[in-house]
């Protein structure tokens, strides 16, 4: 077994396994061999103590194919512990066993909350003012004895916070700790501070601000969402040669003072006065008799809850591309990218009170900023420069949703190198890309995929910008199988979900946003929302789907049989939901009107019926998943039941819609809820419908997602191609062809005249319609999951005669899976990678049998039937 390497194992889905909540993490690895026909027949777990105090442990030979999330094989870890973890495997041939793979270090946050001896403490923060209250800084001495072998810092806060030890910032990450459910679970971070601790004092310090919990938040001005103090919890533990272990924390002897951020708020943004610095607050010597003595602040310790994903950070810089004068005489930097994030400036010297300001917006209007999609949420940073020399600056308690920065006051002439944007999100792997001969097509994916980046900051949002930022469960449940093939979500949307299930509605109700802060008192009163609530049970079954996690669905069941539950009492005894009232529906829908986004071309009843015939659908499958038969029996009647409703109140007995539309169709063959005799004629009336919009999008946020899928499965892959290469609006690529670098809310956020759309609700970054990426994958180059985890990929490319060629390739949990077609002619040559421990199933596109194949590279040829080969359908009009 010399060609094969393992990658050391993974804890549950945390990147660094440091500081996690899980007592008994499930291990995964990763073989990488390029063996035709490699899978794993038997492995060997070694977990052992690097402190050498526990015994170690190994589960011995065991005849296994598992390797993706196997149960922890050990004594549970109690708070702190530690182990090293390694594994080994056999071939198929029970060939082996391999090198052991390089230990991983997992490391046990606090399991109890009376492991915590720390308490919240809080500064007394002068009356709110309507821009942004000022950020505080808190600092604590505390002695540390000598012989010192590790240190611990774990934190969380009221608020937002950055942590400083001895003068340093205390890790990498930003806008700690998160946004979460707050009243029912708080998160905090633990960081390894070894390096910075030092025997004898200590200074640890706070600066903490406003954040989620008390800036604003929402579209209708709220602040004090979760109280109106700000407070931190953090405490240092320290570990010594003699087993002896020092734990400090925040408490009563912290002081606090104003410093230089006078304003911070995540919407309206920061003001940093460089001349109220104060040199060395975060380090012994510093002379804090003048600060005030800070409060304790109520603080429920059972709520905190270790991190399951990845942190917010700073993922990469976008420098400038022009420097523009506006008509106005404004000077606005271009990024050339629309991106979620702040600047960060190099200024030269210049005299102190120097005031430099920065306005950002995603768009210029008639060569202007154009910041009136941002609402309320102003985006406005300011330094005001002490004349101490040149600097460099970035704001640390705001983010905003940009491509364009006006800056006013600067010191001289504004250079491109005396800026750059800082790129903000949670920092997920990278798992997913995707590339093609069509450069438009490429470009919509990047826009994809920087929509991502930019709605992935600790929760997932809708959008990045304006005075919302919220995570709409809607949004998130079309989107969840893209985001999940682009990036490792696992960790994040875990955290994401457990949030959901503890926003619920005791009724079961799941609200439209997660975490939720309230009913906007100028929205109609909501029910169970079909597409929205209904990521409750989607969202954790495409996580099941992509990660192989059936954790999810047993953590999870408690809220998707909720969901269900409510979802089918506001159907009705009938299932049609005649009860009547608001639905968001098939929501921005591409004819609504500007200022209607619900009114759609079908009723959002008929919506509500096949989501909730999917929803009970996957809801029975998690119950068989969890062996749970009973369930599965009452949950499958239901979506039968549902079905048949939505056939009997929808469809004509041929299968042709009550409401002829692109999403009447799709969701009746993208769900299944159709008999077979009605399917192909379905199909067709769907590719009829598409060619009499004019092969133009007609569907909203909860159609668009399937209509391609519809088609290709249909045997209408043609049109499927006609809706994608469409670039008038609405389309996919209209955006793209006007310059668009990001996903936007509305087909039309921006008019062909260079005007922004004048509805209120206009976002440039917002990824639902971005989730026709998943069919790029799955289908235009065709790398699809077949069984959970990828551990059977299905790969059925769709190629087009407007394409040459088209790539895709995600790093599964067994290792990375490519698809690459290229086309010459009619001919189709396929390349495919099956990871090893898989098995791949492959349909070519002349609609010849499906080949079975295992792990290994394979190649195949084959030419184009007709219909693809005649390229684009008759009526077509794509310019
Ligand atoms: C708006 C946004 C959001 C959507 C809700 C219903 O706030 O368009 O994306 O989910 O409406």
């Amino acid at each position: 077994m010399t060609s094969l390497h393992l990658d050391p194992v993974t804890i549950e889905h945390h990147r660094e396994p440091l500081g996690i909540g899980e007592a008994a993490p499930r291990l995964s690895w990763v073989a990488r061999t390029a063996e035709a026909g490699w899978r794993q027949s038997a492995y060997e777990l070694r977990v052992t103590d690097p402190d050498g105090v526990t015994a170690p442990f190994t589960t011995g030979r065991v005849v296994s194919a598992d390797q993706v999330l196997v149960s922890w094989p050990a004594a549970p870890l109690g708070s702190r512990e530690r182990r090293e973890v390694a594994v080994r495997v056999w071939g198929p041939e029970g060939d082996g066993p391999s090198a052991w793979s390089e230990p991983t270090v997992v490391e046990a946050g606090l399991l109890d909350p009376g492991a915590w001896e720390a308490v919240m403490v809080g500064p007394r923060l002068p009356e709110p003012g309507t821009e942004g209250e000022p950020a505080a800084l808190l600092r604590g001495s505390v002695a540390v004895p000598a012989d010192i072998v590790r240190a611990r810092l774990r934190a969380t806060a009221h608020g937002i916070v950055t942590l400083h030890l001895n003068g340093s910032v205390v890790g990498e990450d930003v806008l700690t700790p998160g946004w979460t459910t707050y009243d029912r679970r708080l998160r905090y971070a633990t960081y390894d501070v070894t390096d910075l601790v030092r025997a004898g004092e200590n200074v640890v310090g706070a600066h903490l601000a406003d954040g989620w919990y008390r800036g604003y938040l929402g579209f209708w001005g709220q602040r004090d969402v979760y109280g109106d103090r700000t407070g931190v919890l953090l405490q240092l533990e320290v570990d010594h040669a003699d087993g002896t272990r020092t734990i400090v924390g925040t408490d009563e002897t912290w002081r606090w003072a104003l410093g230089p951020v006078t304003r911070a708020d995540l919407y309206k943004g920061e003001t940093h006065d460089a001349r109220r610095e104060l040199a060395g607050w975060d380090a012994p010597g510093f002379d804090a008799s003048a600060w005030e003595a800070v409060d304790a602040i109520p603080c429920d310790l059972t709520r905190l809850v270790a991190p399951t994903g990845p942190a917010v950070r700073r993922t990469r810089i976008v420098h400038p591309v022009e420097i523009l004068t506006t008509p106005s005489g404004a000077t606005v930097v271009d990024l050339g990218q629309n991106l979620v994030g702040r600047m960060r400036l190099r200024f030269p010297d210049a005299p102190a009170g120097t005031v430099v300001g920065l306005r950002h917006a995603e768009v210029l209007e008639h060569g202007e900023l154009g910041t009136r999609p941002l609402r309320a949420a102003t985006q406005a940073d300011e330094i005001v420069l002490d004349g101490r020399g040149p600097r460099e600056w970035e704001p640390q308690f705001t983010i905003h949703g940009f491509r364009y920065v006006e800056v006013t006051g600067w010191p001289g002439t504004l250079a491109a190198e005396d800026l750059e944007a800082v790129v903000i999100h949670t920092d997920m792997r990278r798992t997913g890309t995707f590339a093609c001969s069509d450069p438009l097509l490429d470009r919509l994916h990047e826009n994809v995929v920087w929509s991502t980046r930019g709605n992935f900051v600790d929760v997932p949002t809708d959008c990045p910008q304006r005075d919302e930022r919220l995570g709409w469960t809607g949004d998130l449940q079309v989107f969840a199988p893209t985001a999940s093939f682009l990036f490792d979500t696992a960790g994040m949307l875990t955290g994401w979900l457990a949030d959901l299930a503890a926003d619920q509605a005791p009724d079961g109700n799941v609200p439209p946003y997660v975490p939720f802060m309230g009913t906007d008192p100028h929205m109609p009163p909501l029910g169970a929302e079909a597409g929205w609530g209904d990521a409750a049970t989607l969202v954790p079954w495409t996580l099941y789907e992509r990660s192989g996690d059936a954790g999810i669905l047993a953590a999870q069941w408690p809220s998707m049989t909720a969901w269900v539950d409510a979802f089918a009492a506001r159907a009705g005894e009938r299932l049609d939901f005649s009860s009547g009232g608001f639905s968001f529906g098939d929501w921005l829908d591409a004819s609504a009107p500007d200022d209607q986004p619900w009114k759609a071309r079908v009723p959002w009843q008929l919506v509500s019926t096949a989501y909730l015939a999917r929803s009970a659908r996957v809801v029975a499958s998690a119950a068989e998943v969890l062996g749970d038969d009973a369930a599965a029996a009452r949950y499958a009647d239901l979506a039968e039941r549902t079905g048949a409703r939505f056939r009997a109140e929808y469809l004509t007995a041929s299968g042709r819609a009550a409401y002829p539309a692109q999403t009447a169709y799709a969701l009746a063959i993208a769900f299944d809820l159709l008999l077979p005799e009605q399917r192909e004629h379905a199909g067709a009336l769907l590719a009829e419908q598409v060619a009499v919009d004019g092969f133009h999008i007609g569907s909203g946020f909860l159609g668009t997602p399937l209509v391609c899928d519809a088609l290709a499965d249909t045997g209408h892959g043609a049109t499927a191609w006609g809706l994608l290469l469409q670039k008038a609006c609405p389309s996919w690529l209209y955006p793209v062809s006007m310059g668009a670098t990001t996903i936007w809310e509305r087909w039309n956020s921006m008019l062909e005249d260079g005007s922004i759309n004048p509805g209120g609700m206009t976002s440039f970054n917002h990824y639902a319609f971005g989730s026709v990426a998943d069919f790029l994958h799955r289908r235009v180059a065709g790398l699809a999951p077949a069984a959970p985890g990828y551990r059977r990929i299905r790969v059925a490319p769709l190629p087009s005669r407007e394409l040459d060629w088209a790539e895709a390739s995600h790093e599964t949990p067994y290792g990375t899976a490519s698809v690459c077609w290229d086309r010459d002619g009619s001919a189709i040559a396929l390349a495919v990678t099956v990871p090893p421990s898989t098995t791949a199933e492959i349909v070519l596109p002349d609609g010849s049998e499906p080949i079975e194949v295992a792990a290994g590279e394979h190649r195949f040829a084959c030419v184009l039937p007709v219909e693809e080969a005649a390229g684009r359908p008759a009526e077509f009009v794509a310019d």
